[in-house]
C-alpha cells in the first residue's frame, strides 16, 4: 500500500505539470484537439471499431482522434500512468489497471459478481460509483467517461478435453494458465484453481502456440479476433468474469475543453460504448459453432462448483478489505 501512495503521490505531482503543459498546449494550438487512443486491443476488436467508427467521425469537427492499437503507443498497463502525465489522452482501461492505484476498484475485477451487460451500465451509472469516478480524477487525473463490455471470460486451453476435462476449479491444479499483469488478473486466476503466469495480451498467441503457457481466459469474440483457436483445444464455459473496460479520458484535457465540447466528448462516448456493446453481445452469441468447426471442444463446466470456490477465495483476501462497506451488496441489488 505504501507503494500505491507513493507511486499516487509522484503522479499527483506529474498530473499538475501535465496540466500547466496542456493549458499552454491548448492556448498556442488553435487547430483541433488531438485525442490519442492507446489500446492493447487490435483494429478489429468491437471497441477498437466502435471508437474509430462512432467516436471518432461524432467530435470530428473540433477534434482529431488518433488510435494506436495492439500496444504501440503505450505498454498494456501503462496507459493511465501515460495520461496521468500528461503523454496521452484516451485509453480503454480496466478495472484491474485501476485497483493498482486504488486498490477498491478490484471490486469491479471480481469474478462472479458482474452478471452481464446490462448490469455493468446499471453499475457504472448508479450513484456507487461517485466516489469511485472522483477519486480517479482527484488523484489520477483521468475522467472514466462511459463502461464498454469485453465480454464473458472462459477458461481457454491448449490441452483436448479428452486430455484434461475442466468440470471443477480441482480441475485446473497445475495448469499454466496466462492472465494479465496486474495482481487482480493473477489473483483471479488463483481463483479459478490455476497457476497464473502474467503475459502482456500481445504475447498470448505465441506463448500458447509455443507450449509456454497452457492457457487464457479471453471471451469468444477474442479467441476469433486474435485466432487463439489455432491454437488451443477447448473452451470451458466458465463465465468466470463478464468483463468490462472504461474509455478513459484526460481531466486536464477535459477541464480545458468549453461545456459544449465536454457534452460533445461524453456523448459520443456513450454512444460508441454502445454499439460496441450491441456488436460484441451479437458477436458472442454467435460464434460458437464457428470456434468448434475449428477443432476447438466448447461446453460447461460445473458452474455452481466454479462460482462457489472462487467466491469463497475472496471473502476475507486483501481485495474484499479494500471495498468500501456496503458497496458488493448495493452491486448485487441491480443485478437481476
Ligand atoms: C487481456 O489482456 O487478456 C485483456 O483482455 C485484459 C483487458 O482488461 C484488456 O486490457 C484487454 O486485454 C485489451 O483491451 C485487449 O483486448
Amino acid at each position: 500500500m505504501t507503494l500505491k501512495l507513493t507511486r499516487r503521490m509522484a503522479l499527483a505531482s506529474a498530473m499538475a505539470a501535465s496540466a500547466l503543459l496542456v493549458s499552454v498546449g491548448a492556448s498556442a494550438a488553435a487547430d483541433k484537439l488531438t485525442l490519442r487512443l492507446a489500446t492493447a486491443g487490435s483494429e478489429t476488436d468491437q471497441r477498437s471499431r466502435a471508437m474509430a467508427e462512432v467516436f471518432g467521425p461524432m467530435v470530428s469537427d473540433f477534434a482529431d482522434y488518433q488510435p494506436g492499437y495492439n500496444a504501440t503507443l503505450f505498454a498494456q498497463g501503462t496507459e493511465l500512468e501515460a495520461i496521468s502525465r500528461g503523454n496521452l489522452e484516451m485509453s480503454i482501461a480496466s478495472a484491474q489497471e485501476l485497483a493498482q492505484f486504488f486498490p477498491e476498484f478490484s471490486i469491479f475485477a471480481t469474478g462472479y459478481v458482474h452478471q452481464d451487460a446490462a448490469h455493468q451500465v446499471r453499475v457504472f451509472n448508479d450513484k456507487l460509483m461517485d466516489p469511485f469516478k472522483k477519486k480517479v480524477e482527484d488523484e489520477l487525473g483521468v475522467k472514466l467517461l462511459s463502461v464498454m463490455y469485453l465480454g464473458r471470460r472462459h477458461v481457454n486451453l491448449r490441452q483436448s478435453k479428452d486430455e484434461l476435462t475442466v468440470n471443477t476449479p480441482a480441475d485446473l491444479a497445475g495448469v499454466n494458465l496466462r492472465m494479465p499483469g496486474t495482481d487482480a488478473w493473477q489473483f483471479l486466476g488463483k481463483a479459478l484453481g490455476a497457476s497464473p503466469t502474467p503475459l502482456a495480451f500481445t504475447e498470448v498467441y505465441s506463448a500458447l502456440s509455443s507450449g509456454a503457457v497452457d492457457g487464457q481466459d479471453n471471451p469468444l469474440p477474442t479467441v476469433v479476433d486474435k485466432k487463439f483457436y489455432e491454437v488451443t483445444k477447448q473452451i470451458a464455459l466458465t463465465s468466470h468474469l463478464v468483463d468490462l473496460n472504461y474509455i478513459a479520458f484526460s481531466k486536464a484535457v477535459w477541464d480545458d475543453m468549453s461545456p459544449e465540447h465536454q457534452m460533445r466528448v461524453q456523448q459520443a462516448a456513450d454512444a460508441a460504448a454502445a454499439v460496441g456493446r450491441l456488436r460484441q453481445l451479437q458477436l458472442e452469441n454467435s460464434l460458437a459453432d464457428f470456434i468448434r468447426s475449428q477443432g476447438v471442444e466448447i461446453y460447461e463446466p460445473d458452474l455452481a462448483a466454479f462460482r462457489e470456490h472462487v467466491q469463497a477465495q475472496y471473502v476475507g483476501s486483501e481485495f474484499a478489505a479494500t471495498w468500501p462497506e456496503g458497496v458488493l451488496e448495493q452491486i448485487n441489488a441491480l443485478g437481476n
